[in-house]
């Protein structure tokens, strides 16, 4: 009796929260990308233009001294690894320069334990560039990263979070994956 009773208070009272975390280094497009999420997903959200995003300071940002980090939250990643329900890992595909530098950072995130079993949305940003790097041209230079993958879900989806191409797309998927992923079950949140 008692668990019927609380399995309708959570079905009527309770919903599930997923954790994703958005990774890449500094410049990528975190932010933009993070802000056109929020504006095609919730209706009331009034974001700031985007094209007037600039840097995020703070704790999101990438120690001068520190090649090869991961921009956003890099020291205390461990404790949100643990946490997350999916990570959203984002490429500058303009900035040829500093591909190894990324794919490094990549690497050192996926070998994570903390992260085993996450599923990953590798977002090849940027694309709305002429000159950018292809799909293909990333998937070769991130190639030795494959075998670290394991099993989990990954997907390389090409996007621009500026104009919001391949956005829907990408968090449709990553949606999918963190629902199927028994793993890494939901928080249970009240309705308020
Ligand atoms: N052309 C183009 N520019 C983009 C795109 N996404 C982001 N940018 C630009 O790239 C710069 C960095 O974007 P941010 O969203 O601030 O990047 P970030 O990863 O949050 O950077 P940090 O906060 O420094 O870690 C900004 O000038 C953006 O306008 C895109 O899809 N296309
Ligand atoms: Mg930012």
């Amino acid at each position: 009796m008692y668990t019927l009773l609380s399995g309708l208070y959570k079905y009527m009272f309770q919903r599930d929260e997923y954790c994703v975390l958005i990774l890449g280094l500094d410049n990528a497009g975190k932010t933009t990308f993070l802000e056109q999420t929020k504006t095609r997903f919730n209706k009331n959200y009034k974001g700031m233009s985007l094209s007037k995003i600039t840097t995020t300071v703070g704790l999101n940002r990438r120690g001068a001294s520190d090649p090869g980090e991961l921009a956003p939250i890099s020291v205390f990643s461990f404790q949100y690894y643990a946490e997350s329900h999916g990570v959203i890992y984002v490429i500058d595909s303009t900035d040829e320069e500093r591909l190894s530098e990324s794919k490094r950072a990549f690497e050192k995130m996926i070998t994570s334990e903390a992260l085993e079993g996450v599923p990953i949305l590798v977002l090849a940003n940027k694309q709305d560039v002429e000159t950018c790097l292809s799909i293909p041209d990333i998937k070769t230079a991130f190639s030795d990263c494959i075998n670290k993958i394991g099993k989990r879900d990954c997907l390389t989806q090409a996007c621009s979070a500026l104009t919001g191409k391949g956005v829907n797309e990408g968090i449709e998927w990553m949606v999918k994956c963190v629902v199927r992923n028994i793993h890494r079950p939901p928080r249970k949140k009240d309705i308020t």
